[in-house]
Protein backbone atom coordinates (compact mmCIF):
# COMPACT_ATOMS: atom_id res chain seq x y z
CA UNK A 1 0.00 0.00 0.00
CA UNK A 2 1.68 3.05 -0.94
CA UNK A 3 1.85 6.48 1.52
CA UNK A 4 -0.87 8.39 0.16
CA UNK A 5 -3.33 5.58 0.24
CA UNK A 6 -2.03 4.41 3.83
CA UNK A 7 -3.36 8.37 4.71
CA UNK A 8 -6.68 7.40 3.18
CA UNK A 9 -7.42 5.00 5.31
CA UNK A 10 -5.91 6.13 8.33
CA UNK A 11 -8.20 9.36 8.51
CA UNK A 12 -12.03 7.54 9.15
CA UNK A 13 -10.01 4.59 11.02
CA UNK A 14 -8.78 7.50 13.18
CA UNK A 15 -12.06 9.57 12.73
CA UNK A 16 -14.11 6.28 14.14
CA UNK A 17 -12.02 5.03 16.32
CA UNK A 18 -11.99 8.22 18.48
CA UNK A 19 -16.05 8.66 18.30
CA UNK A 20 -16.86 6.79 21.47
CA UNK A 21 -14.76 9.30 23.18
CA UNK A 22 -16.83 11.79 21.93
CA UNK A 23 -19.20 11.77 24.90
CA UNK A 24 -16.77 11.74 27.30
CA UNK A 25 -16.27 14.78 30.48
CA UNK A 26 -12.69 16.11 29.92
CA UNK A 27 -9.37 13.85 30.29
CA UNK A 28 -11.49 10.95 31.03
CA UNK A 29 -11.78 9.53 27.25
CA UNK A 30 -12.31 6.33 28.24
CA UNK A 31 -9.46 5.98 31.06
CA UNK A 32 -9.62 4.04 33.91
CA UNK A 33 -8.47 5.69 37.21
CA UNK A 34 -6.20 2.63 38.97
CA UNK A 35 -7.63 4.06 42.50
CA UNK A 36 -11.23 3.87 40.98
CA UNK A 37 -12.20 0.37 42.60
CA UNK A 38 -15.97 0.47 41.25
CA UNK A 39 -14.20 1.58 37.51
CA UNK A 40 -12.22 -1.49 37.48
CA UNK A 41 -15.22 -3.37 38.41
CA UNK A 42 -17.09 -2.50 35.76
CA UNK A 43 -14.07 -3.64 33.58
CA UNK A 44 -13.74 -6.97 35.28
CA UNK A 45 -17.05 -7.67 35.01
CA UNK A 46 -18.20 -6.97 31.58
CA UNK A 47 -15.09 -9.00 29.96
CA UNK A 48 -16.69 -11.83 32.78
CA UNK A 49 -20.18 -11.54 31.29
CA UNK A 50 -19.19 -11.96 27.87
CA UNK A 51 -16.86 -15.12 28.60
CA UNK A 52 -19.84 -16.82 30.60
CA UNK A 53 -21.85 -16.33 27.63
CA UNK A 54 -19.87 -18.23 25.78
CA UNK A 55 -19.44 -20.56 28.05
CA UNK A 56 -23.01 -21.63 28.45
CA UNK A 57 -23.64 -21.25 24.92
CA UNK A 58 -21.13 -23.99 24.26
CA UNK A 59 -22.23 -26.01 27.12
CA UNK A 60 -25.86 -26.13 26.17
CA UNK A 61 -25.21 -28.49 23.67
CA UNK A 62 -23.61 -30.60 25.43
CA UNK A 63 -27.09 -31.38 26.99
CA UNK A 64 -30.26 -32.43 25.77
CA UNK A 65 -34.10 -31.09 26.18
CA UNK A 66 -34.66 -28.98 29.59
CA UNK A 67 -31.46 -28.33 30.43
CA UNK A 68 -30.36 -26.97 26.84
CA UNK A 69 -33.35 -24.93 26.93
CA UNK A 70 -32.52 -23.04 30.51
CA UNK A 71 -28.42 -22.83 29.61
CA UNK A 72 -29.66 -21.25 26.43
CA UNK A 73 -31.96 -18.52 28.64
CA UNK A 74 -28.73 -18.50 30.99
CA UNK A 75 -26.50 -17.82 28.39
CA UNK A 76 -28.94 -15.00 27.16
CA UNK A 77 -28.93 -13.72 30.60
CA UNK A 78 -24.88 -12.99 30.57
CA UNK A 79 -25.42 -11.56 27.21
CA UNK A 80 -27.70 -8.83 28.41
CA UNK A 81 -25.72 -8.03 31.02
CA UNK A 82 -22.42 -7.86 28.89
CA UNK A 83 -23.76 -5.55 26.29
CA UNK A 84 -25.39 -3.12 28.91
CA UNK A 85 -21.88 -3.37 31.27
CA UNK A 86 -19.84 -2.15 28.13
CA UNK A 87 -21.96 0.95 28.32
CA UNK A 88 -22.12 1.32 32.21
CA UNK A 89 -18.50 1.07 31.95
CA UNK A 90 -17.93 3.81 29.88
CA UNK A 91 -20.31 6.39 31.49
CA UNK A 92 -18.22 5.01 34.99
CA UNK A 93 -15.40 5.72 33.84
CA UNK A 94 -16.58 9.40 32.68
CA UNK A 95 -18.74 10.71 35.09
CA UNK A 96 -18.54 8.97 37.93
CA UNK A 97 -22.30 8.54 38.35
CA UNK A 98 -24.84 6.02 38.87
CA UNK A 99 -25.72 4.42 35.08
CA UNK A 100 -29.33 4.16 36.26
CA UNK A 101 -30.95 3.95 33.14
CA UNK A 102 -28.65 1.18 31.51
CA UNK A 103 -29.01 -0.54 34.66
CA UNK A 104 -32.48 -0.97 35.20
CA UNK A 105 -33.00 -1.43 31.18
CA UNK A 106 -30.68 -4.11 31.94
CA UNK A 107 -32.35 -5.75 34.71
CA UNK A 108 -35.79 -5.14 33.05
CA UNK A 109 -34.70 -7.92 30.26
CA UNK A 110 -32.76 -10.16 32.55
CA UNK A 111 -34.58 -10.58 35.91
CA UNK A 112 -37.98 -11.41 33.63
CA UNK A 113 -35.76 -14.17 31.82
CA UNK A 114 -34.45 -15.45 35.08
CA UNK A 115 -37.99 -16.08 35.93
CA UNK A 116 -38.38 -18.13 32.89
CA UNK A 117 -35.57 -20.28 33.81
CA UNK A 118 -37.36 -21.40 37.32
CA UNK A 119 -40.65 -21.69 34.87
CA UNK A 120 -38.96 -23.93 32.25
CA UNK A 121 -37.20 -25.74 35.09
CA UNK A 122 -40.63 -26.93 37.05
CA UNK A 123 -42.53 -26.86 33.64
CA UNK A 124 -40.41 -29.43 31.82
CA UNK A 125 -41.50 -32.51 34.70
CA UNK A 126 -44.47 -31.49 35.55
CA UNK A 127 -47.82 -29.91 35.13
CA UNK A 128 -47.46 -26.42 36.34
CA UNK A 129 -50.09 -23.55 35.67
CA UNK A 130 -48.78 -20.92 33.57
CA UNK A 131 -50.27 -18.47 35.99
CA UNK A 132 -46.97 -19.13 38.10
CA UNK A 133 -44.75 -17.63 35.67
CA UNK A 134 -47.04 -14.42 35.09
CA UNK A 135 -47.09 -13.91 39.13
CA UNK A 136 -43.25 -13.81 39.15
CA UNK A 137 -42.94 -11.66 36.31
CA UNK A 138 -45.60 -9.36 37.42
CA UNK A 139 -43.68 -9.32 41.11
CA UNK A 140 -40.36 -8.29 39.24
CA UNK A 141 -41.83 -5.64 37.32
CA UNK A 142 -43.26 -4.03 40.51
CA UNK A 143 -40.21 -4.48 42.35
CA UNK A 144 -37.94 -2.89 39.56
CA UNK A 145 -40.74 -0.11 38.66
CA UNK A 146 -40.61 1.11 42.42
CA UNK A 147 -36.84 0.94 42.15
CA UNK A 148 -36.16 3.00 39.24
CA UNK A 149 -39.09 5.60 40.05
CA UNK A 150 -36.84 6.11 43.35
CA UNK A 151 -33.22 5.87 41.99
CA UNK A 152 -34.66 8.16 38.93
CA UNK A 153 -35.52 10.66 41.57
CA UNK A 154 -39.43 10.56 39.97
CA UNK A 155 -40.84 9.41 43.37
CA UNK A 156 -39.22 9.37 46.95
CA UNK A 157 -36.67 7.29 47.57
CA UNK A 158 -37.95 5.74 50.66
CA UNK A 159 -41.31 5.16 48.35
CA UNK A 160 -39.44 3.69 45.54
CA UNK A 161 -37.89 1.19 48.48
CA UNK A 162 -41.17 0.14 49.74
CA UNK A 163 -43.11 -0.40 46.33
CA UNK A 164 -39.48 -2.53 44.99
CA UNK A 165 -39.54 -4.47 48.78
CA UNK A 166 -43.27 -5.37 48.37
CA UNK A 167 -42.63 -7.03 44.81
CA UNK A 168 -39.75 -8.64 46.26
CA UNK A 169 -41.53 -10.10 49.28
CA UNK A 170 -44.16 -11.14 46.98
CA UNK A 171 -41.70 -13.15 44.53
CA UNK A 172 -40.45 -14.65 47.61
CA UNK A 173 -43.96 -15.67 48.79
CA UNK A 174 -44.67 -17.03 45.51
CA UNK A 175 -41.50 -19.28 45.16
CA UNK A 176 -41.77 -20.48 48.78
CA UNK A 177 -45.21 -20.89 50.16
CA UNK A 178 -46.81 -20.35 46.73
CA UNK A 179 -48.07 -22.77 43.54
CA UNK A 180 -44.32 -22.79 42.55
CA UNK A 181 -43.05 -24.05 45.96
CA UNK A 182 -45.89 -26.24 46.18
CA UNK A 183 -45.23 -27.89 42.60
CA UNK A 184 -41.79 -28.22 42.96
CA UNK A 185 -41.54 -29.68 46.81
CA UNK A 186 -44.38 -32.69 45.23
CA UNK A 187 -43.64 -33.73 41.94
CA UNK A 188 -40.09 -32.81 40.79
CA UNK A 189 -37.79 -35.54 40.66
CA UNK A 190 -34.49 -34.76 42.86
CA UNK A 191 -32.12 -32.90 40.34
CA UNK A 192 -35.38 -30.49 39.55
CA UNK A 193 -35.92 -30.15 43.29
CA UNK A 194 -32.32 -29.14 43.65
CA UNK A 195 -31.66 -26.91 40.94
CA UNK A 196 -34.91 -25.05 42.66
CA UNK A 197 -33.92 -25.16 45.75
CA UNK A 198 -30.26 -23.43 44.81
CA UNK A 199 -32.05 -21.15 42.42
CA UNK A 200 -34.78 -20.64 45.71
CA UNK A 201 -31.42 -19.29 48.09
CA UNK A 202 -30.34 -17.15 44.99
CA UNK A 203 -34.05 -15.38 45.05
CA UNK A 204 -33.33 -14.78 48.68
CA UNK A 205 -29.75 -14.25 49.66
CA UNK A 206 -28.36 -12.79 46.61
CA UNK A 207 -31.13 -10.74 45.66
CA UNK A 208 -30.73 -9.30 49.29
CA UNK A 209 -27.87 -7.48 48.12
CA UNK A 210 -29.86 -5.26 46.02
CA UNK A 211 -31.74 -3.56 48.46
CA UNK A 212 -28.97 -3.49 50.53
CA UNK A 213 -27.20 -1.67 47.52
CA UNK A 214 -30.05 0.58 47.53
CA UNK A 215 -30.22 1.65 51.25
CA UNK A 216 -26.79 2.70 51.24
CA UNK A 217 -27.18 4.82 47.81
CA UNK A 218 -29.85 6.79 49.03
CA UNK A 219 -31.04 5.94 52.47
CA UNK A 220 -28.44 5.93 54.80
CA UNK A 221 -28.11 9.69 54.43
CA UNK A 222 -26.57 11.50 51.28
CA UNK A 223 -26.19 9.49 48.38
CA UNK A 224 -23.21 7.18 47.75
CA UNK A 225 -22.68 6.27 44.21
CA UNK A 226 -19.41 4.43 44.68
CA UNK A 227 -20.76 1.97 47.27
CA UNK A 228 -24.14 1.33 45.52
CA UNK A 229 -22.75 0.73 42.16
CA UNK A 230 -19.71 -1.88 43.67
CA UNK A 231 -22.45 -3.26 45.81
CA UNK A 232 -24.61 -4.10 43.06
CA UNK A 233 -21.72 -5.30 40.31
CA UNK A 234 -20.94 -8.04 42.64
CA UNK A 235 -24.36 -8.85 43.26
CA UNK A 236 -24.97 -8.91 39.30
CA UNK A 237 -21.94 -11.73 39.62
CA UNK A 238 -23.48 -13.67 42.16
CA UNK A 239 -27.16 -13.27 40.75
CA UNK A 240 -26.35 -13.96 36.83
CA UNK A 241 -23.05 -15.75 36.39
CA UNK A 242 -23.52 -18.23 39.61
CA UNK A 243 -27.35 -18.18 39.29
CA UNK A 244 -26.46 -20.06 35.98
CA UNK A 245 -23.44 -21.90 36.94
CA UNK A 246 -25.94 -23.78 39.57
CA UNK A 247 -28.17 -24.60 37.14
CA UNK A 248 -25.40 -26.25 34.87
CA UNK A 249 -24.11 -27.93 38.09
CA UNK A 250 -27.53 -29.30 38.09
CA UNK A 251 -27.48 -30.16 34.57
CA UNK A 252 -24.09 -31.85 34.13
CA UNK A 253 -24.80 -34.10 37.74
CA UNK A 254 -28.40 -35.42 35.95
CA UNK A 255 -26.57 -36.14 32.61
CA UNK A 256 -24.01 -38.20 34.14
CA UNK A 257 -26.57 -40.18 36.05
C1 LIG B 1 -29.43 -9.59 36.95
C2 LIG B 1 -30.08 -8.68 37.79
C3 LIG B 1 -30.80 -8.98 38.90
C4 LIG B 1 -30.95 -10.38 39.39
C5 LIG B 1 -31.35 -7.87 39.60
C6 LIG B 1 -32.10 -7.96 40.70
C7 LIG B 1 -32.57 -6.78 41.34
C8 LIG B 1 -33.22 -6.74 42.54
C9 LIG B 1 -33.54 -7.98 43.31
C10 LIG B 1 -33.62 -5.45 43.05
C11 LIG B 1 -34.32 -5.25 44.16
C12 LIG B 1 -34.77 -3.98 44.76
C13 LIG B 1 -35.51 -4.07 45.94
C14 LIG B 1 -35.89 -5.40 46.55
C15 LIG B 1 -36.00 -2.88 46.70
C16 LIG B 1 -35.30 -1.62 46.31
C17 LIG B 1 -35.17 -1.47 44.86
C18 LIG B 1 -34.44 -2.62 44.16
C19 LIG B 1 -34.92 -2.53 42.72
C20 LIG B 1 -32.94 -2.35 44.22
Amino acid sequence: MSFKNFLKYLIPVAFLAGLPTLGLADGHAGALDPKDAVGISFWVISIAMVAATAFFFLESLRFSGKWRTSMVVGGLVTLVAAVHYFYMREIWAATEASPTVFRYVDWIVTVPLQMVEFYLILAACTAVAGGVFWRLFIGSLVMLIGGYLGEAGMINATIGFVVGMAGWIYILYEIFAGEAGKVSAADAPASVQSAFNTMRWIVTIGWAIYPLGYFLGYLAGGTDDATMNLIYNIADVLNKIGFCLAVWACASSESKA
